[in-house]
Order: C-alpha cells, then structure tokens, then sequence
C-alpha cells in the first residue's frame, strides 16, 4: 500500500474543487485592463464592501498586493515599521528595496504582536538625514507567530499614533478571514484603521489564485498602474475572479473547521517531549513548534515524517510549521498527529 500523503506545508496547497472549477468555467470575462471583465469588478466590488472600503484591486499575488501597497504609500528613502517575523520582511525577495528603494525597520514583537510603545520608540525624529518613517505595515493573522491575531485594541491604538504623525497604515490580512471567523470581529472592523487591506483568496479560501488590495478610490487608482507597471495586468481573469467570488461565498465560514484541526494538531505536538509548542498561540489554522531538544536538524525531522507522508515546512530558527486547510481531513491531521508521535516520543 502507497503511504497516504498528509500535506501540511502550507494553506496553499489547496486545489479547486469541482464546483469551483465549474463557477471557473461558467465566468463571464472581458479585457481587464480595460476594467471591462465584469467577474473582476463583481469580485472588486465585493472585497470593497467586506473590507468598508472605497474600492479593492484583485491582483495575482499576496506578494504583489503588500508590494504596490507600499509603492503607492511611499517615496524612495522612506522607511517602513514591522514586526520582525513579517512575510514582508522574511518572504518577500527584498522587494520593497528592490521595487520601492525603500528601508524596512523590523522591531521584534510578542507573538507577532507589536504594541503601541514599541512603535512610536521606533519612529524617527524629523531630520533630513534620516530615513523618514511612512508606513506601519501588521500581520493578522500573523504567519511565522504560529497564526496569531492581532488584538483589535492595539490595532486602535496604533492607529492613533500613526494619526498623530502622519504615518499611513498597511495591513497584510493574507489571512484576515481566519481571525475574523476566530474573534467574531467583522473584517471591516479590523480594516478600518487601515488605509490599504491585503487580502488571499488562494490560502485557506482554497481559490488558485489571487488576492486583492482595498482602500481610498486615489489608492486604487494609483495601485492600479503600479499593478501594471509590476506586470500585473490581467486580461480575461474573470476566470480566476469567479474562483474568489466562489470561495468567499462558500469556503469562509469553513475555515473554523481548520481551526479545530490545527488545535488537534497542536496538541498532539504538545505530547512529546523533544517537541515544544505553545498552546496559547495556536488561534486559528498554524502551528509552529520548536524541535531544538530533539537535537535533531529541521531538515532531518521533515525528512523522517515525509517518508510517512506528513508534509511540514520550516518555521524560523529550529522550528517546523503546520497549517491546515480544506484538502486535510480531520482524521488526516490525527493521523499526523500521531505519526509524529509514533516518530519523536
Ligand atoms: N505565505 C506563504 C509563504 O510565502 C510563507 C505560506 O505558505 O504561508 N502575506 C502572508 C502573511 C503570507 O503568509 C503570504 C504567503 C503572503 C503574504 C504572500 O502571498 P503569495 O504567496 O500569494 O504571494
């Protein structure tokens, strides 16, 4: 018997159901540079009101969605606070640099977290030598912290300050559905202290592809030709626009189910002693855990499970990262769990 493959690497992995490639198939499109594909606009419009605001961009990646954010937001020699785990900072290639000649100043938080306090200490003082501070950009949920959601509390609290000096706000909400469904709290309640949204349609929504940006009408306009100047004008895409509008009708609310499993997940960690995970941060559908006392590499541990078909990938320094999504079953993510187990006690 072939062994069963338990793919956990990432809520990317998910592929287009059957009805979804049908509502695929079904889409009505036209030229999108022109802003003639009326799927894109639907789609558009739709992201718009989710998130409250003027209009939404569909764009192809999360990537490019974070990327023309701070293009529009910023002028070169501009600097951009994060936290320090951010995708921005870790995942992006160096593209805010390379796209945007801009400066990015990580500051460590607590679980992806970062206050108030720690923001404003790290906002520069008004001096033409220095790089001038023009974007918070935060994370909800927040990747390489295990998933973690952002305190709606500090997210207004942050706003004030970036109120008081001006600085414009940026949120990668690649995964905002998940804390969303998690806290109960609307998504346009989180982006509305926000002045640009990122967010996935291709993670746990399970669409292909894409993501889209929303804020002010300027912002969109803007972000629409640096979209096409990055490459990322698209023709006939009412194709994958449909795929969206299909995953936001139908797979949203399902992402509690991922929730569970990942806590399923987590626990099954917590069990092994050469193994650590902290439970309290295991809010929505990512587990990180830490393998330093099994004294053994990351790439050894991945290995050992992936000749037992569960799939992992590397979190940060000597941690291994879980995520659960639509094309895992429950007794999937047991079964993982216990071939950990069976693997590490
Ligand atoms: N994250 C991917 C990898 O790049 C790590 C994953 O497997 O989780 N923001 C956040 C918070 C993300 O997690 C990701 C993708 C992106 C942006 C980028 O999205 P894509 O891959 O569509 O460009």
């Amino acid at each position: 018997m072939s062994t069963q493959i338990i793919d956990l690497r990432s809520d990317t992995v998910t592929k287009p159901s059957l009805e979804m490639r049908r509502a695929m198939a079904e889409a009505e499109v036209g030229d999108d540079v022109f802003g003639e594909d009326p799927t894109v606009n639907r789609l558009q419009e739709r992201v718009a009101e989710l998130l409250g605001k003027e209009a939404a961009l569909f764009v192809p990646s999360g990537v490019m969605g974070n990327q023309v954010s701070l293009k529009v937001h910023t002028q070169p020699g501009d600097e951009v606070i994060l936290e320090y785990d951010a995708h921005i900072f870790n995942y992006e290639t160096v593209a805010p640099s390379i796209l945007s000649g801009i400066q990015l100043h990580p500051i460590p938080g607590s679980n992806g977290v970062l206050t108030a306090e720690q923001i404003e200490r790290a906002i520069r003082p008004r001096a033409y030598y220095m790089p001038r501070t023009r974007v918070i950009a935060l994370e909800n949920t927040h990747n390489r912290a295990g998933g973690t959601i952002y305190p709606l509390a500090e997210i207004q609290r942050i706003r004030e300050l970036a109120e008081h000096h001006g600085i414009r706000m940026h949120l990668d909400g690649a995964r905002l559905w998940n804390a969303s469904v998690a806290t109960g709290i609307p998504m346009r309640d989180y982006a509305r202290y926000f002045d640009s949204v990122l967010v996935c349609f291709s993670k746990g929504l399970g669409a292909p592809v894409g993501s889209a940006i929303a804020g002010s009408r300027e912002f969109i306009a803007e972000a629409r030709r640096y979209r096409k100047i990055f490459g990322g004008g698209m023709r006939q895409v009412g194709i994958l626009a449909a795929a969206a509008l299909y995953a936001i009708d139908h797979n949203v609310e399902r992402l509690r189910q991922d929730h569970e499993k990942a806590r399923i997940f987590a626990e099954a960690v917590a069990k092994i002693p050469a193994f650590s995970v902290d439970l309290s941060t295991v809010q929505t559908n990512i587990v990180i855990f830490g393998i330093a006392r099994s004294g053994l590499e990351p790439d050894e541990i991945m290995r050992r499970l992936a000749e037992q078909g569960v799939l992992l990938s590397a979190g940060s320094h000597r941690r291994l990262r879980a995520v659960t999504h639509m094309d895992v079953t429950f007794e999937q993510v047991q079964r993982a769990g216990e071939i950990v187990q069976e693997l590490f006690s």
